[in-house]
């Protein structure tokens, strides 16, 4: 991995693969169990943002890094950082509150990165390291793909002990993954599972022993990037289109027309409009 040189993070860390067309993004905050405040929700905003505009790279990795300078646990992500949570959602507060673009009402934009996450047109896997809970594990759960550490990731939804509730994907496309009643478990009861559990109920892909947690990740985006690019884009917006209603149906129309742009049949119409007359089409199948 080589750091990518144009930002300069403070919760998160950033690398391009060397040798792999993929990106690694990790929060780095360990001895937080990698929770997140308003800022590394920027940061990672940020950082999938300029993923999706690398046209060269395929596939990005999701993670955590640890461990923890204090304890030594590791973490994917322990959801949003309490201890700075106001009345109407998460602060920018302490050195977080330097941001220029902090806004000054409580925050919820993990949200919108789940959105990013959802429509980014390469696979985003979840490297599972350790904790992945409350927000951390709807982050999970909205990732293409999970890879846990067979060691120390565990997973729990803590959202209703703490009064929150992630009642769009984090529950409803769990529920997908795992059934309706173990979804319903997982937040009504609120047990802990690890990554051998969570492979078992259908919402780890695969767990792996910890110290090759990180070559097993390079191998999938490697194997994931050696596929037509194009077909893994339409697979992934097809897959996302039951669930995702008129706006996945957008966002699959949308590729379906970048597709449709590339044929000699489109570039037809659009030379007959700006050269000034009547598109000629009878050269053009009406395929069955
Ligand atoms: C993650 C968990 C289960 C880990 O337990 P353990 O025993 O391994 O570690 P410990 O000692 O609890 O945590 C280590 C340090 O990390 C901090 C702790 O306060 C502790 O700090 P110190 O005492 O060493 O100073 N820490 C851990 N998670 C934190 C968090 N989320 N915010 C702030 N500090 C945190 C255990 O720590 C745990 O249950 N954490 C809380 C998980 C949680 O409830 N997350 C929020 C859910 S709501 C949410 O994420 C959300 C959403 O659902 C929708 C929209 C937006 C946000």
């Amino acid at each position: 991995w080589e750091s990518v040189d144009a930002f300069d993070f403070r919760d998160i860390t950033y690398h391009r693969g060397t040798d792999t067309p993929a990106v690694r993004i990790a929060f780095d905050r360990p001895e937080k169990r990698n929770a997140f405040r308003p800022g590394t929700v920027d940061e990672l905003s940020t950082a999938l943002d300029h993923a999706k505009r690398q046209s060269d790279v395929g596939c990005v990795l999701l993670t955590g890094n640890g461990p923890s300078p204090k304890d030594g646990g590791w973490a994917f992500c322990s959801g949003g950082d309490q201890s700075v949570r106001g009345d109407d959602g998460y602060e920018y507060r302490d050195d977080d509150a330097d941001r220029e673009d902090a806004a000054e009402a409580g925050r919820l934009h993990i949200l919108e990165v789940q959105r990013q996450i959802r429509h980014i047109p390469k696979p985003v896997v979840a490297v599972v390291p350790g904790w992945a809970v409350g927000g951390g594990h709807s982050l999970h759960v909205i990732c293409d793909l999970t890879l846990a550490s067979e060691d120390h990731a565990k997973f729990l939804q803590t959202d209703p002990d703490v009064a929150s509730f992630d009642a769009g994907f984090g529950s409803a496309y769990l529920a997908r993954q795992v059934g309706q009643k173990k979804a319903r478990e997982i937040f009504f009861l609120g047990k802990t599972y690890d990554a051998d559990e969570a492979a078992d109920m259908g919402m780890v892909n695969e767990a792996v022993p910890h110290e090759e947690l990180e070559a097993t990740a390079i191998e999938w985006a490697d194997r994931i990037t050696s596929k037509s690019p194009m077909a893994i884009r339409m697979l992934k917006y097809g897959f996302n289109a039951a669930d995702d209603g008129m706006v996945g149906q957008q966002v699959f129309a949308g590729e379906a027309t970048r597709l449709g742009y590339m044929t000699d049949e489109a570039k037809e119409g659009r030379d007959a409009f700006n050269e000034g007359r009547d598109p000629e089409f009878d050269d053009y199948d009406w395929f069955y």
